[in-house]
């Protein structure tokens, strides 16, 4: 297939024309790498319920993100390569002999075939768990209008009898999903795109031969009223159907940014969020770079804020090279997730770390072994994690801090296993300190202050644990 521009991520269509809107088209889209609202504009709920489940959200610091779907059969990127205005860069990995059409063709079928007969939902549970994540943001719907739930408004669909996958146990897959993650006490915010390639109200002809596609609709929604408004419809009862039939929802997480008022795609979602908010009260919703009251939390993707940002955000990051399912894939090392979720929450945001199940139901031995690796250390240094805010000076020196009720964390992480581990550790933390406790021992450390900080005596590990860095270490500063 033509040129691939590695690792891109679909840059969604900004809005068009007006000064403003370019200006902001150039800020929010860089290098094919879709960014995130602009935190000046970023609009505060006013339901109370609104904002205490944000508070919710933003103590849980770290989600399992999931993208999975008939695409994990091929090992490809999810949706993108149906669409021929993205063919430059999403056809990475198509290597085989076939034509745009024909591949879509082939695509459109892989529900056909889609059969995770080793999918145990209870196992995925237990992993997540064990993994240390707090809730479950899982794509129940990607572009390519597959729905990973029984909807009764698609034939395209796990549960549809053309699927080998309805005749399993675990058919309604969102169903036994959301069921076991919340079992275990983790949230639940399904992942839902508002575009859908395959509903012939979006992509007239889907899949037929000579449909040249962009990402957005086939027809003009201005010229099509009608039409857009059966789309509409559509889009608004599947929503309400997973936001009424699935169970206890924490927040609706909804991708596609180019559909959205201001691109003439608008679904009206603020309408279907208030009406479910009265079968989920408090129901946060990220309507992801559209701005406006139902973008709750802004979701930087595959990157980081330099700064802390003063309103609530999330990073979505793949733990492999890609969103979904990749035979040769490699992920993060323990040591560089918890080094990435340390830079995220001293910065006040959430770190989704996505994970890309098989087509055969199992998790990626790899990922899971990273995943387990995570929650090793968090179940020793979960607290310095978990329900903590913004610490002044957030980042500096090497060390990263948090707080909590009448206690600052101070965070020391090594990058490489050969980082040399001192035994008399600087912490540039200049507020009023009268003790410091190792958190992993609860040992009360010897500390001397200084212009600007504090050199605290921590010893150093001793016996195996000596031959190699930690992966962080976690010091309670307390007055
Ligand atoms: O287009 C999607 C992409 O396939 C993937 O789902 C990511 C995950 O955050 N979101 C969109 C790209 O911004």
């Amino acid at each position: 297939m033509g040129e691939e521009k590695k690792d891109a991520l679909p840059a969604a269509e900004m809005p068009v024309d007006g000064e403003e809107e370019k200006k902001e088209k150039e800020e929010a889209v860089q290098d094919g790498v879709h960014n995130y609202s602009r935190e000046d504009r970023y609009v505060w709920p006013e339901d109370p319920k609104v904002l205490k489940k944000l508070e919710w959200f933003r103590d849980q610091k770290l989600g399992l993100m999931m993208h999975w779907g008939p695409y994990s059969q091929w090992g490809i990127v999810e949706s993108w390569a149906l669409s021929d205005a993205d063919a430059v860069w999403s056809r990475r990995g198509i290597d085989w002999e076939i034509t745009g059409e024909e591949l879509k063709k082939q695509y459109f079928a892989l529900n056909k075939t889609f059969n995770p007969a080793r999918f145990e939902p209870e196992k995925w549970a237990d992993i997540a768990k064990t993994a240390g994540t707090r809730y479950l943001l899982f794509t129940t719907k990607h572009h390519d209008g597959f729905c990973m739930w029984d909807s009764q408004y698609s034939d395209y669909k796990v549960t549809a009898p053309d699927c080998p996958f309805s005749a399993n146990r675990y058919a309604d897959i969102c169903a036994h999903l959301f069921e076991s993650f919340r079992k275990r006490g983790l949230g639940i915010i399904p992942y839902f795109s508002k575009a859908d390639w395959h509903v012939d109200s979006y992509w007239k002809e889907a899949g037929e031969k000579g449909t040249y596609q962009n990402r957005g609709p086939s027809y003009d929604p201005k010229e099509n009223p009608e039409e857009w408004e059966r789309f509409v419809t559509f889009t608004q009862n599947q929503i309400m159907e997973l936001g009424t039939r699935y169970g206890h929802l924490d927040g609706m997480w909804f991708d596609a940014g180019w559909v959205c008022e201001r691109n003439g795609q608008d679904i009206r979602l603020g309408e279907v969020i208030e009406r479910l908010r009265k079968y989920q009260p408090g129901l946060l919703c990220a309507d992801r770079t559209v701005g406006g009251p139902y973008e709750n939390y802004v979701t930087p993707e595959q990157c980081v804020p330099e700064k802390p940002l003063s309103i609530p955000w999330e990073s979505c990051i793949t733990l492999g090279t890609s969103f979904s399912f990749a035979y040769e894939d490699s992920y993060k090392s323990p040591r560089e997730v918890i080094c990435l979720l340390a830079d995220i929450v001293a910065k006040g945001g959430n770190l989704a770390i996505n994970v890309g199940p098989q087509p055969n139901g199992c998790l990626p031995k790899g990922a899971v072994k990273s995943l387990l690796g995570m929650g090793e250390w968090l179940s020793v240094y979960g607290d310095a994690i978990y329900g903590t805010r913004v610490c002044a000076p957030y980042k500096k020196d090497g060390i990263a801090f948090t707080k909590k009720e009448d206690t600052v964390y101070a965070i020391q992480t090594f990058p490489r296993e050969d980082c040399a581990v001192e035994e008399e550790v600087w912490i540039p933390y200049e507020g009023a300190v009268g003790a410091v406790t190792a958190l992993d021992s609860g040992e009360k450390l010897p500390f001397i202050k200084g212009q600007g900080g504090l050199t605290v005596r921590a010893g150093r590990p001793c016996g195996k644990r000596a031959e190699k860095a930690p992966i962080g270490r976690v010091f309670c500063l307390q007055r």
